[in-house]
């Protein structure tokens, strides 16, 4: 495959031209608890506000999620999960400056968010969970994050094991871009993400880390990374989810530094800081 094929992102009617600088997506959760109890239009304010002040900070995409994927969370049902992210499409789809990635892995969720105006679908299955997202993404020619997960949100970390963990995901990512490929989507919408903390335990998340140069070169499309306040992250500073940031920002410049394209983060700001020194920084190493 042409090298230049891993610079370039096509998600609908945007193209990501990946340059030195790796692209920023914002998390905006739309489960119960992320937001204001005051109901789903308070809900759809708050989430609009908190897309709103992403993208001021400089987040590239906004990736909203209906259905959690913490370890131990429980599957809800379609409905649920329309009703969730739908509104909140709806009221940003459109807006200058705004790319929205959907966190799913069902196709009529997908087919709805991309009809409401969403570029990108990100699947945390890989096209595993529902036989009929394929097809839905080849319709509308939306930009695809391919992600590997061993097991269930539900079960993924009961002692999870591998013989060769870096072999086995790129491997499954690999055979995952020829099965989109197989169904019509073109390579140049897909990117993948070996999925730190879905299944593996710490050994695991750092092996996947250093080897991000291999995942690019086995799968030729750019790397996706969403390591944010991560357990890793707790694991090896010792502290609790709110109180990882500093953390995140050096694990994210590790991955950048290791070749990831695409950051997924809850801080926005501190982290587009991040990637554009780092960018600046790149530049200097290569004079
Ligand atoms: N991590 C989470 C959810 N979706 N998608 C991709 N592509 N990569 C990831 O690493 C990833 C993801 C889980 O993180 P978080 O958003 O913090 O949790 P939750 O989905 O439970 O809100």
């Amino acid at each position: 495959m042409d090298v230049n094929h891993q610079h370039t992102w096509k998600c609908r009617d945007r193209e990501f031209i990946l340059g030195d600088r790796a692209l920023v997506m914002g998390i905006l959760n739309l489960t119960p608890d992320s937001f204001s109890d005051g109901g789903r239009h308070m809900a759809v304010d708050d989430a609009e506000r908190a897309a709103l002040e992403m993208i001021e900070q400089g987040a590239d995409i906004i990736d909203l999620g209906g259905e959690s994927t913490r370890p131990g969370a429980q599957p809800v049902s379609t409905g649920e999960e329309l009703r969730r992210v739908m509104p909140v499409v709806e009221r940003l789809a459109g807006r200058p400056g705004f790319v929205l990635s959907v966190d799913t892995t069902k196709s009529e969720v997908a087919a709805a968010a991309l009809q409401g105006g969403a570029h990108i679908i990100n699947d945390v299955s890989a096209l595993t969970n529902d036989p009929a997202m394929a097809d839905v993404v080849r319709r509308y020619g939306a930009g695809l994050v391919l992600m590997h997960m061993r097991g269930s949100p539900a079960n993924m970390q009961n002692d999870p094991r591998y013989l060769d963990v870096v072999g086995e995901v790129s491997a499954f990512l690999r055979a995952r871009i020829d099965t989109a490929v197989g169904a019509g989507i073109a390579a140049e919408q897909v990117v993948v993400d070996p999925g730190i903390g879905f299944g593996k335990n710490l050994d695991h998340n750092l092996a996947l880390l250093r080897a991000i140069p291999a995942i690019a070169a086995r799968c030729a499309r750019p790397v996706l990374i969403g390591a944010s306040r991560k357990r890793l992250i707790g694991d090896l500073t010792g502290r609790s989810v709110g109180d990882r940031l500093a953390g995140s920002l050096a694990l994210m410049s590790y991955a950048i530094l290791r070749g990831a394209r695409i950051i997924r983060v809850h801080d926005v700001k501190e982290s587009c800081d991040t990637a554009r020194m780092l960018a600046t920084l790149g530049k200097l190493e290569d004079a």
